[in-house]
């Protein structure tokens, strides 16, 4: 059984309701299970393109698939939940995104999915939900924690 950390992020319609809607799929698969799941957070956009807050969250994850296949389930998720990449801009708004951020200690750059998370330590809005629920995963041997406290988290608000 691996452990894998995910981060949640929506920003068109109801973004807390597709939150609730993502987890619930991801209740229902029998090879995956949540073991604990941090608060809301609302957050200013990162990145190029002007868009509305988001609402972000993060799952900690037990799972038997293996990162790439893990990867295509959330992907499917994104997809039933009607979100269309094809015409979508580069880090622009969604209805819902699911980013697989850290699963064990694996290293890999696949066509699926790079691990860890390429970006995850710039990004408040990934890293405070994250070591919210684990803060004591350690990644290069430093802590989630440190990798939070040492990132300017204005803009991210818990909201519950
Ligand atoms: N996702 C992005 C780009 N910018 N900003 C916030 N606050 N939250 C996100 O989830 C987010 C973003 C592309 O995945
Ligand atoms: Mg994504
Ligand atoms: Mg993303």
């Amino acid at each position: 059984m691996a452990e894998a950390l995910i981060s949640l992020g929506s920003n068109i319609g109801d973004p807390l309701a597709a939150l609730h809607q993502a987890m619930d799929h991801l209740s229902r698969d029998p090879d995956i299970a949540i073991k604990a799941q941090s608060s809301f957070y609302r957050t200013a956009p990162v990145g190029p393109v002007a868009q509305d807050d988001f609402i972000n969250a993060a799952l900690l994850l037990t799972t038997t698939l293996a990162p790439d296949v893990l990867m295509k389930r959330l992907l499917d998720i994104e997809t039933k939940m009607g979100r269309d990449r094809t015409h979508a801009v580069r880090f622009g708004p969604r209805v819902i995104d699911l980013d697989l951020i850290l699963y064990d200690d694996v290293k890999q750059k696949s066509a699926l999915v790079e691990l860890p998370h390429p970006r995850f330590r710039e990004r408040a809005f990934v890293l405070v939900p994250l070591s919210e629920i684990a803060p004591e995963w350690r990644v290069d041997n430093v802590p989630l924690s440190d990798l939070a406290a040492a990132l300017d988290d204005t803009g991210v608000t818990r909201i519950g």
